[in-house]
């Protein structure tokens, strides 16, 4: 998926669309992938599809060479390039079959960073809660392995020239208003019990 370059498909789901239940419903997984994030894949299409030079980059490549892009197309890249990237981290940073805890060196690197899981809990719950409007909640790790929490606008992905990402929370209203309305709060808390920790750790430790 990350090697892929135009024209972008949409990623298919791991897992089938009821596998997260009771904590992400089958409904919000088929309007979420297959309406929200068609949307990015198919925009981001439309925008690059006259500019031939730009047909090679990756989508990382894209999102990392923005200021190289006409100005035209410079948002539309941002927007939808973001979400497609975004989501298909998403939909892979989840499990059915997920371990209750942190695992392997990344188990290690949070209790070193944030004194426990709880307290990285905490922190997270709080950059997701305070992203006002749309975005997303991140855990990254800088070059030295180093973890932080930090939040994003819009579909804005975290600086990965510099930082890992580890963990991505999709804050967009539309990731969680049809199960929870307005209850943010309950979506990233039970968010915590379909983390395919195995997948965070080894995104850290690639
Ligand atoms: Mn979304």
């Amino acid at each position: 998926m990350k090697n892929q370059t135009y024209p972008f498909q949409l990623m298919a789901l791991p897992y089938p669309y009821d596998a997260l239940e009771p904590y992400i419903d089958k409904e919000t997984m088929h309007y979420h992938h297959d309406k929200h994030h068609q949307a990015y894949v198919d925009n981001l299409n439309k925008a690059i599809a006259p500019y031939p030079e730009f047909h090679s980059y990756t989508l990382p490549q894209l999102l990392t060479s923005l200021s190289k892009l006409p100005e035209e197309i410079k948002n539309a890249v941002r927007n939808n390039g973001g979400g497609v990237y975004n989501h298909n981290l998403f939909w892979e940073i989840m499990t059915p079959n997920a371990p209750s805890k942190p695992v392997g060196k990344l188990g290690e690197a949070i209790n070193r960073d944030f004194n426990s899981f709880d307290e990285l809990k905490v922190a997270f719950k709080k950059a997701a809660l305070g992203r006002f409007g749309s975005g997303w909640a991140w855990l990254v790790s800088d070059n030295n392995g180093k973890l932080s929490v930090v939040s994003t606008a819009n579909q804005d992905i975290p600086d990965i020239d510099n930082y890992q990402l580890v963990l991505p929370l999709d804050v967009w209203e539309h990731a969680y208003y049809l199960k929870y309305q307005n209850r943010r709060g309950d979506y990233i808390d039970n968010w915590f019990n379909v983390i395919n920790w195995e997948y965070a750790n080894k995104l850290y430790t690639q």
